[in-house]
């Protein structure tokens, strides 16, 4: 297995199932999580194994201590790829890219960030990645690339640009000034903001509503949004048309059971909460 553990033994990320979450903790607290290419390569490794993991319904991803993430390590990832052989630092910033998007962004079970301090930069990415994303009121965040001279890369600025608008977006580019999980929440840049006492709680709440849900569908529908945002309307229409029925064919039985238990039972309001779900789980 690759590196998984700090020099001192301690595992860089830690997993806690509790009644269908993993909480995933970016655990190198003494260095603000920052993200060096032990940390990235465990993560990518976690991505796969939660996948198939039947004590993950809903995916929270968080740091431990004061941080989120303060982004990717100066050091390790920066400093240290310095003058290493091209094919060294392309595969370092394959296993980071790899994990804060193109797993997490459609990774098969739903996702929140749970924004408990400090995100900077890099940790953008992963932030965007998550479907939902919940913070501390007093989690501070902030593009600081500018401050020491690079500019907002491995996808940092395309998740900036799919979530905080234009000038938002370059107010903060260009100045790298900080700003707190209030703004954020009012931005857009997270769904809500909550005192950092009632963030657990509050993501709690969150995840069991989706935990309700059918997951098949689920995943077919935040899919169906992030792949149309960048489609045309004609594309679209034939991709949700599509998706739709190949929904169908594997997980035909949830809509029947939805529309029998408001058309025939009268036993619940689509309009106002999910249906009940069978012990078989669709
Ligand atoms: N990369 C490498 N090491 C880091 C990083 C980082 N991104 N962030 C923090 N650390 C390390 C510090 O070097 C220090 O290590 P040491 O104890 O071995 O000296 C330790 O973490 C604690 O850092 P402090 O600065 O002492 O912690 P403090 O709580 O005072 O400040 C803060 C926290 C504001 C997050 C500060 O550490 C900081 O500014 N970090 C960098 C944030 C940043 O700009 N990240 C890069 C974004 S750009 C990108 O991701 C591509
Ligand atoms: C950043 C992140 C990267 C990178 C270059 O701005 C810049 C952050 C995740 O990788 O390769």
């Amino acid at each position: 297995m690759a590196s998984t553990t700090t020099k001192n033994g301690k595992e860089v990320v830690r997993i806690e199932f509790d009644k269908g979450v993993a909480w995933v903790t970016l655990n190198r607290p003494e260095k603000r999580n920052a993200m060096n290419p032990a940390l990235n390569s465990r993560m990518l490794e976690v991505l796969d194994e939660l996948e198939g993991d039947d004590r993950c319904g809903v995916l929270v991803l968080t740091g431990e201590g004061d941080a989120f993430s303060a982004g990717m390590d100066l050091k390790e990832y920066f400093r240290e790829m310095e003058g290493k052989p091209r094919v060294v630092t392309q595969r370092a910033r394959r296993a980071a890219y790899e994990w804060q998007w193109r797993r997490l962004r459609y990774y098969e079970k739903p996702t929140i960030a749970m924004v408990n301090g400090w995100c900077f930069g890099g940790a953008f990415t992963p932030l965007v990645s998550c479907d939902l994303a919940i913070a501390a009121e007093e989690a501070q965040f902030g593009l600081s690339e500018i401050n020491w001279g690079i500019i907002p890369a491995g996808n940092v600025s395309r998740a900036v640009a799919e979530t905080l608008r234009h000038r938002d977006a370059l107010y903060y580019i260009m100045t790298g000034l900080t700003f707190d999980g209030c703004k954020a929440a009012e931005m857009g840049l997270v769904n809500e903001a909550v005192p950092r006492t009632r963030l657990r709680q509050r993501t709690r709440e969150l995840a069991d509503l989706l935990l309700q849900k059918n997951p098949a569908v689920l995943k077919a529908a935040k899919d169906a949004f992030k792949r149309t945002r960048d489609l045309s309307w004609e594309a679209s229409e034939d991709y949700l048309t599509s998706k739709q029925e190949q929904l169908w064919l594997i997980e035909g039985q949830a809509r029947q059971e939805g529309m029998k238990q408001f058309l025939d039972d009268k036993s619940f309001r689509p309009g106002l909460g999910p249906y009940k779900r069978p012990p078989n789980n669709k």
